[in-house]
């Protein structure tokens, strides 16, 4: 039995120790250059491109052969999705399966609709892998999967909300409160996999406090932890040594948001994921 793992870029990930993976890279346009998100991309040059562009840009998710063309040759697919509340994409990965089910009807492909993003669904794919080292077989990995993702959740805490809203997925009163200068928005992704903003709050050491507090408040207890974020490597450590403070021995990684999430948390932007 040959097992796959597959996630769009939008998990942040390239690879995977010791088992067969697949990222599905989305792409970002920016005039009439397109950047796919994908191990190549160069993301710092992406950033200062955006920057620097007044016109306007938009993102656009895989197409269903893409997640198709991923799957590959295996026996069992399992992988995740970015929110289909904000993106098409969790729909191109559940048209790609019904195909590549019926062109190979011994084969078998789950995907999770992660209702969130980045680095919940960092979360998700490192509890497949557990689970496919463990010998599960495709119902017990669909079936675990589901209650895991059940008790993680993603926060975030973000500078700008000008791509958001450029791209009709944030309303723009809210963008520009956010734009403010010092103004950050501490929220969450709703249960319905949408932006929720939560809090406004000035200063990032007002910002990273919150982070804490509503992550306790959502029921968090020291489990597992990933941040990534968007060149913002002082904050994802500072939050890092006060998430160790509060709870000693806390497994955490911090890494860098890939094309697609640094494109919507723009710079300075902390994604958080975590079991509760
Ligand atoms: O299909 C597409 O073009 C992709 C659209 C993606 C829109 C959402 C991207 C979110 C990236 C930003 C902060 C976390 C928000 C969480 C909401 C679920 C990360």
């Amino acid at each position: 039995m040959k097992y796959k793992i597959v996630a769009d870029s939008s998990a942040n990930m390239e690879h995977l120790d010791g088992i067969d993976f697949a990222s599905v890279p989305l792409t970002i346009q920016v005039g009439n250059k397109s950047y796919v998100d994908n191990a190549a991309l160069d993301v710092p040059d992406m950033m200062r491109n955006l920057r620097e562009y007044k016109g306007k840009t938009s993102t656009a998710c895989p197409s269903v052969g893409d997640w198709y063309n991923a799957f590959g040759d295996a026996d069992i697919v399992v992988g995740t999705s970015i929110t289909s509340g904000l993106s098409g994409c969790f729909n191109s990965a559940r048209l790609a399966a019904k195909e590549y089910t019926r062109d190979n009807p011994d084969k078998k492909v789950f995907i999770l609709d992660s209702l969130s993003t980045g680095p919940e669904m960092q979360l998700i794919v490192e509890k497949y892998a557990e689970y496919i080292k463990e010998g599960f077989s495709f119902d017990q990995l669909r079936g675990s999967i589901m209650s895991y993702a059940k008790k993680t959740r993603l926060l975030f805490s973000l500078e700008r909300l000008e791509n958001f809203a450029k791209n009709g997925r944030v309303s723009p009163a809210v963008a520009k409160v956010v734009g403010l200068l010092g103004i950050r928005v501490v929220g969450r992704a709703s249960d319905e996999g949408t932006l929720e903003p939560t809090y406004k709050v000035r200063g990032e050491k007002k910002a990273l406090s919150k982070l804490l507090e509503y992550m306790q408040e959502l029921g968090f207890q020291g489990g597992k932890v990933r941040i990534s974020h968007s060149y913002n490597e002082n904050a994802a450590h500072n939050f890092a040594d006060m998430l160790r403070q509060a709870f000693p021995g806390c497994d955490i990684q911090i890494r860098l948001n890939r094309g697609l999430c640094c494109y919507y948390a723009e710079e300075g932007g902390v994604l958080v994921g975590f079991e509760v």
